[in-house]
């Protein structure tokens, strides 16, 4: 049984501890983390199922639209990934794609916009897609080149996105182009491309070592009504930037549901496993271990409810954010690669429970900005509120 003691910290209240329990009580009945011959039909049935349950009305903010509250809360989408992660990644995955596909609608969708898709979203009749990256662009998103001409009424779509989660079953996309307003950042804007619309591809699916739907997407003379844009033309860096904000924090929350998983099961192994005539837990070599991995978790669920909270709070947290996405992300995989060692040979066994942790955690370090971007932006955040110290 995982500590739950953390949900009486002052980040939560009463709603958030509800929502916790009825979580864990749902997840225990409904989520099996066998393994998928199929991904993407166990991905979409994750999704219809996180759909009927009411759980992907958290991911959609907007209660006329479907969602849980008017303004997502990031706490809430915080916990049903830690607790989703815990019990299986790809049902973390289903859950998290849906939130980061339609994020940027639910932040400057019109109302069009937000009753087409947001109530779909919630519902898991249509799963969503956010797509930033290109084949030249990852984490300097300001470089990428896929671009988007007006038309008369329509815009014309040529270019390429790559690494996109929910490639291939999507039945929209969120993709950023640039539409030339002004250099780099200053001239991209946001649109919803539907998956059925002419001259959009799935150019290649891409297997990865934790198996989730993905693929690379060409564009090619893709033509959209004028009405698929999202937000303001030219402020489509600062959507998507707005969009990571939230789904960043909720990157970490995942990583410390695998790491709490890692711990649970080490605990198990370490207190069951009898070698020299003494359990495993008896060896303060193995108390080192555990200790250091229970002071991770802890830490790392400090910083990722300190950013939820902080954004609940409607104050910025793109540098909370980004130390939350960092920590929790690299101590995950310090904990996860002690759970293997406490686990031995069984440990790296294909299937096995923490061999499956020790693939699912390795892309939360890359995707959503990798740890390096994290550590870029936490610096200028820091150089620049101490410059403006000095400068008073
Ligand atoms: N919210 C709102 N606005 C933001 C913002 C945020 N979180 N972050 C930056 N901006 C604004 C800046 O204020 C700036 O505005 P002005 O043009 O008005 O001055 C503009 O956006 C450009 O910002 P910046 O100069 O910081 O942009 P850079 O090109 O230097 O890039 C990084 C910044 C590296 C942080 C960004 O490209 C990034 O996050 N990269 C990683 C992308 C990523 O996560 N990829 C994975 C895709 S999803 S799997």
């Amino acid at each position: 049984m995982s500590d739950k003691s953390y949900l009486d910290w002052p980040f939560f209240d009463a709603k958030h501890r509800q929502l916790a329990a009825d979580l864990e009580r749902w997840a225990s009945d409904n989520i099996s983390d066998e393994h998928h011959s199929d991904t993407d039909a166990a991905c979409r049935d994750f999704v219809a199922r996180l759909g009927a349950a009411g759980w992907l009305r958290y991911a959609v903010g907007g209660t006329a639209f479907g969602g849980k509250y008017d303004v997502i809360d990031t706490r809430a989408i915080c916990l049903l990934r830690e607790t989703l992660a815990r019990h299986s990644g790809l049902a973390d995955f289903a859950f998290a794609m849906q939130g980061l596909g339609s994020g940027a609608i639910t932040l400057h969708g019109s109302t069009e916009q937000k009753q087409g898709y947001l109530t779909k979203v919630a519902t898991g009749t249509a799963i969503a897609a956010f797509a930033l990256s290109e084949p030249g662009s990852g984490s300097d998103v300001a470089a990428m080149s896929c671009a988007a001409r007006l038309d008369g009424n329509h815009y014309v779509l040529d270019g390429e996105k790559t690494w996109i989660s929910n490639g291939g079953i999507a039945d929209f996309y969120v993709v950023f182009a640039r539409t030339g307003e002004a250099p780099g950042s200053r001239g991209l804007s946001a649109f919803i491309v539907d998956a059925t619309t002419p001259g959009l591809e799935i150019a290649e699916r891409i297997n990865v070592i934790a198996p989730h739907p993905l693929a690379r997407l060409r564009f090619s003379n893709c033509r959209m009504p004028k009405s698929a844009l999202l937000g303001t033309p030219g402020q489509g860096f600062k959507v998507a930037m707005q969009t990571l904000d939230i789904f960043r924090t909720s990157v970490a929350a995942a990583a410390l549901g695998f790491a709490r998983h890692a711990l649970d099961a080490s605990l198990a192994r370490a207190t069951q496993r009898q070698m020299f005539n003494q359990a495993l837990a008896d060896f303060q070599i193995t108390q080192t271990k555990l200790a250091q991995m229970a002071t991770g978790v802890d830490i790392s669920a400090l910083l990722t409810y300190r950013a939820a909270w902080q954004r609940d709070q409607g104050q910025n947290v793109t540098r909370e954010a980004a130390m939350a996405k960092m920590t929790a992300t690299e101590t995950a995989q310090q904990i996860i690669d002690a759970a293997v060692q406490i686990w031995g040979g069984l440990g790296v066994v294909s299937e096995h429970p923490v061999e499956k942790l020790y693939r699912e955690i390795r892309a939360l370090r890359i995707y959503e900005g990798a740890t390096e971007v994290q550590q870029l932006i936490i610096a200028r955040q820091t150089l620049t509120a101490w410059e403006a110290q000095a400068a008073d």
